[in-house]
Formats: structure tokens, sequence, C-alpha cells
């Protein structure tokens, strides 16, 4: 009797292990439309962005224009409904109250900025790019300025169009 008994014990093991296992298999499966999103930005606008896109997702950014680009990756405040737009002719002050930050990334012309920014919360997005018109890699804009970090003058590209909403979701 005692044999038996073990072996009911080492058949209810094995069938706890397959649910387990079934369940760890079915677990991924909302994962794969969580993706990595190529972002391209070109003078002066983003382009590859899908209007919505999945919690969790990474956009990755690569620069096709011939200034330096950024891709700064904010969300809209749970209680803030105002246009990004809006939003960010108010200033920077302003606007730290109303969005938050989630991460950017920088390329020169032709390459790939090195990370992502992965979007893990749901909500009102933006990407906005801040550098100003004429920068060019090195600081060689012909502006006769002393670099591209410098004042190169002109308004920030997202004045010129480089700015783009979405959406996260769940
Ligand atoms: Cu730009």
């Amino acid at each position: 009797m005692p044999s038996f008994r073990i072996g009911a014990i080492a058949l209810a093991t094995v069938a706890a292990m397959a649910g387990l296992a079934a369940c760890t298999a079915a677990a991924p499966t909302p994962t794969p439309t969580a993706s990595s999103i190529e972002v391209t930005g070109v003078d002066y606008a983003f382009q590859g962005l899908p209007a919505e896109v999945t919690a969790g997702s990474t956009l990755t950014f690569r620069n096709g224009g011939a200034e330096v680009h950024e891709m700064v990756v904010m969300r809209r405040n749970d209680d803030v409904t105002k246009p990004f737009m809006a939003i960010l002719g108010e200033g920077e002050e302003a606007g730290r109250t109303q969005v938050t930050v989630m991460g950017s990334a920088v390329a020169p012309p032709g390459q790939t900025a090195q990370a992502g920014v992965t979007v893990g919360q749901a909500g009102d997005y933006a990407l906005v790019c801040f550098i100003p018109v004429g920068t060019l890699p090195g600081g060689s804009g012909g502006s006769g300025g002393p670099g591209a970090s410098g004042a190169p003058g002109g308004p920030p590209h997202f004045v010129q169009g480089m700015i783009t909403e979405f959406t996260v979701t769940e």
C-alpha cells in the first residue's frame, strides 16, 4: 500500500508540473504585440511611428536627415488634457509640471542611437525634437558659431513640425 501512495503523489506532482508548464507557456501570449519599433528622424519630421503602440514596446531612433536629431519621449500627465503643442508653448518650467519625459535618444545623420526608449506605461505620448534648426554634426554648421552645442540660433525642430503624438495601450 505505501508504494501505491508514493506513486499517487508522484503522479500528482507530475500533473502539477504539467499545469505549471502550461501556465508558463500561456503567459507570454500578450507579449508579442509589444515590439521594437524603429523611428526615423528626418528634416523635420518623425517617420515610422504607428498611432498606437503597445505598452512595453521599445522605440529605437535612426537619423535619416542632414541635421542632428533627437527623439524626446514624453507622456502627458493624467490630469492634463491640453495639446502637446500648447504645453510646449508655455516653456520648459510650466511644461515639466504637465508632461513627464520618459527617455530620449539622439543621433547624428545616418546613424542609429545606441539605446532606445521603452514605453512601459499606457497614456498619451509625444515624440519631440528640441535640436535647433541648423545644427550639423561637429558644429561646423557654417554659421560661424563655436559648435553645435553653442547657439545655432534656429528655432527648435518641433516648431518646424518635428513632433508627433501617439497613444500607448495596455
Ligand atoms: Cu530634429
